[in-house]
């Protein structure tokens, strides 16, 4: 499909520039576009990476590393990354991007953090001026299960997101469990807020319970769309 060849021509483009034969430690991020960077640092061939680790974000992130037969790392050994590639919700003009669709940001934004380089790789649709454009579930709030009420009522009546919700799974009674043992708020602001990410990342973060908000602020270096045309057009 289009957005499919849109998600590979942005992750092989990515890859291209910016894992280099000297880049030993790579974090690998979650959701449906980073398959398309494995494939490309696989197609480097054995010996590139014969002396490579892969640092998963989670689950299914740890799953493509070792079913591509790349070298697993754990970040507990590897603190620091040499570069970490991953997907996005939406990423706005200053490269804040939403992160969480996949319930992975935790994870995510560690690695992010914990990388000299951390890049972006979407399809087209991710591509917006301001977050929220296109991405309607809202800001991805990890919560510990016990204060998951409270944190509702914080950003019902306080934080300005009347229509948050917990995140139910859908093959399974109950709601969605993070690779963390943790639960998934979905909390939509109005554009005013989320032209602002920094400052309401910051006030949710504040409120005890509250483990990680998938919202990434002035963290990737860059981030490469594949466009419908066949095209990529890169932010910086
Ligand atoms: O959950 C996440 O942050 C993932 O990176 C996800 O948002 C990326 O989604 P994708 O399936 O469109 O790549």
């Amino acid at each position: 499909s289009t957005i499919e060849s849109a998600k590979r021509l942005a992750a092989y483009t990515a890859v291209d520039r910016h894992v280099k034969p000297e880049h030993i430690v790579i974090g690998i991020g979650s959701g449906s576009t980073v398959p398309y960077v494995v494939e490309r640092i696989v197609q480097q061939g054995r010996e590139a990476n014969k002396d490579r680790v892969f640092i998963p974000t989670g689950f299914q992130s740890k799953e493509l590393i070792v079913s591509s037969n790349l070298n697993l790392g754990d970040v507990d050994q590897y603190p620091t990354i040499d570069v970490t590639l991953d997907g996005a919700d939406e990423v706005d003009r200053d490269l804040n991007c939403i992160k969480g669709g996949g319930a992975c940001h935790l994870r995510e934004k560690v690695l992010a953090e914990a990388a000299r380089t951390f890049i972006l790789v979407a399809d087209y649709r991710k591509n917006v001026e301001y977050l929220g454009t296109n991405f309607k579930p809202g800001v991805p709030i990890e919560v510990v299960p016990f204060a998951y009420a409270k944190v509702l009522q914080n950003l019902h009546h306080i934080l300005g997101s009347p229509k948050a919700t917990l995140r139910m799974a859908v093959a399974k009674a109950g709601p969605v469990v993070s690779d963390n043992g943790n639960f998934i708020i979905d909390a939509p602001f109005e554009r005013e807020h989320m032209e602002k990410p920094y400052d309401i990342m910051a006030r949710i973060k504040m409120l005890t319970g509250v483990v990680e908000v998938g919202l990434f602020c002035h963290m990737a270096q860059a981030a490469y769309f594949g466009n419908e045309d066949g095209s990529v057009t890169v932010k910086y």
